[in-house]
């Protein structure tokens, strides 16, 4: 104990002799500050959490370094305890999907209403306009600091079955879906039979054929090679697209000074807009590589007619207006307002 009591005394004087000697920005700053992610470098979502990291380590001089938590490992793979554990302080910061942090922030559940963004000029009018503002304010509201946006990107259906057209192909069909439960409503609606889970327990499920289907962007199914767990139809039908955002913990912000809040914000940016131009990357030209590269995995792609979307919209309409209500139906209207809009 004694040992103890002087050991803590040296060290509170070591702590005051710093305050004259360090330059005071250094005392309150941590060795190391935690980055979650769900999805790690191979994929553009962990390549937007490296940039980040790696930009403020630079611009900082090394005063604010940061580790990866790929997996949500802080968490346990529990992606839809993220926005919690980061307003907590468990997560330090995160590049984050709309999707996982929208049972805590229902107005993000805007980017899961289906088939409301049709192509990549109607995300960037919402993200980059004054909803993407305003839903900036209700995640500043509820905790974090919102800094910047990065992409997940268009979720396509995939399964081991047969090609799906139409909302009969899928039926009883076993599909893998995220935590928020708009999806539950979306593929029971389509006549589906889905399955809630995180992403750690997807890819078991996926390999054991313990369900017939999934739906995320295609870069996924490219870096995970998920033909070789028996997924052989893809359907390119741009339901849903996920921004991701990248946060900050209140309690961390606030310690750092002015001048490192700013190169911690402009990285964020300055990743954000690199990471959409990867997740985009072989999607937005006419030939789409990404399509050629999975076909030539020996995958059926299949894209829909204006036709067969319509139907996909139809089955999916009652569970728009419903959940137009809990997203807010002014916010609603508004992004409807923007994606009207947008320049095509
Ligand atoms: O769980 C998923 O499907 C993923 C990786 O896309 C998200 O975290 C939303």
């Amino acid at each position: 104990m004694k040992l103890r009591r002087h050991l803590l005394s040296l060290l509170a004087v070591a702590a005051g002799l710093g305050a004259f000697t360090a330059p005071a920005v250094a005392a309150d700053y941590k060795a190391e500050y935690r980055m979650s992610l769900v999805l790690g470098p191979p994929t553009p979502w962990g390549q937007a959490g490296k940039m980040w990291a790696d930009m403020v380590k630079e611009r900082t001089q090394g005063r604010i370094n940061i580790k990866l938590y790929p997996g949500v490992s802080l968490i346990q793979g529990d992606q839809t305890r993220e926005f919690s554990a980061l307003r907590q302080g468990v997560i330090d910061m995160a590049v984050g999907s709309t999707i996982n942090w929208s049972p805590q922030v229902k107005e993000l559940n805007l980017f899961s209403l289906p088939f409301l963004m049709p192509d990549y000029a109607a995300i960037d009018a919402l993200t980059q306009g004054g909803v993407g503002q305003k839903i900036f304010q209700t995640l500043d509201k509820s905790g974090v600091v919102p800094l910047a946006w990065g992409e997940n990107g268009f979720r396509e259906l995939t399964n081991s079955k047969r090609p799906i057209k139409s909302p009969a192909d899928l039926k009883g069909m076993k599909i893998r879906v995220v935590g928020s439960p708009i999806y539950s409503d979306m593929f029971s609606a389509m006549g589906a039979n889905p399955t809630q889970m995180s992403w750690a327990d997807a890819q078991p499920a996926l390999s054991s054929g313990a369900v017939d289907g999934q739906e995320n962007p295609l870069f996924l199914f490219t870096v995970l090679k998920m033909h070789t767990v028996g997924q052989k139809f893809v359907t390119t039908w741009g339901y849903v697209a996920d921004p991701l955002i990248f946060v900050v913990n209140k309690d961390i912000w606030s310690s750092w000074t002015p001048a490192d809040q700013a190169i911690v914000r402009q990285a964020a940016v300055d990743a954000g807009k690199a990471e959409i131009a990867i997740a985009r990357k072989g999607l937005v030209e006419a030939d789409k590589p990404v399509l050629k590269d999975i076909a030539a995995m020996g995958v059926t792609v299949t894209s829909l007619s204006a036709e067969e979307r319509e139907a996909f919209v139809k089955a999916t309409r009652p569970v728009y207006d419903k959940w137009k209500n809990t997203v807010g139906p002014a916010l609603v209207k508004d992004a409807e307002a923007a994606v009207a809009a947008r320049k095509k």
